[in-house]
């Protein structure tokens, strides 16, 4: 029963502006497929404050705050859910350290990003974090529950 709970655990992961700005947005997808997850939501926002702010509301008092809220709803966002065996920490470990002199250079902030602040990409840090932030970026009917397994075209 547990296996599989946890075969259909769901995170919000996100292109940020900066890595939609760069042409990034089929490669990162890219990754996340090949590793084996499921795409389950996807559509490109615009976010405007409220979301962003509400979307990092842990983080309202620190210092870079505002620059982030800036950021997060200046440009297109690729906003995202991937479905599979512990996306939240593997998604995790797929996107590498927040800070870019501690991210590997197999991981996706690694390979890409050079600034803490333009970090390319978010993904929910917990499940519970994770269980907010889809519903915060999608509704219900948003979110398509479908399986691969009976996709009886593929020979
Ligand atoms: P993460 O979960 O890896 O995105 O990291 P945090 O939740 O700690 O930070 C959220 C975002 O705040 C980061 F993606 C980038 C931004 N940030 C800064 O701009 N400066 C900092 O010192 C720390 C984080």
């Amino acid at each position: 029963k547990f296996l599989v709970m946890n075969r259909r655990e769901r995170t919000f992961t996100a292109i940020k502006p900066d890595a939609v700005h760069r042409g990034l947005v089929g490669e990162i997808i890219s990754i996340f497929e090949r590793k084996g997850y499921k795409l389950v939501g996807l559509k490109l926002v615009l976010p405007d404050r409220k979301l962003a702010e509400n979307h990092y509301s842990e983080l309202r008092d620190k210092p870079f705050f505002p620059d982030l809220v800036d950021f997060i709803s200046s440009g297109p966002v690729v906003a995202m859910c991937w479905e599979g065996k512990d996306v939240v920490r593997t998604a995790r470990k797929l996107l590498g350290a927040t800070n870019p002199l501690e991210s590997e250079p197999g991981t996706i902030r690694g390979r890409y990003g050079i600034d803490i602040g333009r970090n390319v990409v978010h993904s929910s840090d917990a499940v519970t974090t994770a269980e907010r932030e889809i519903q915060l970026w999608f509704t219900e009917h948003e979110l398509v529950d479908w399986d691969p397994a009976v996709a009886r075209w593929v020979y």
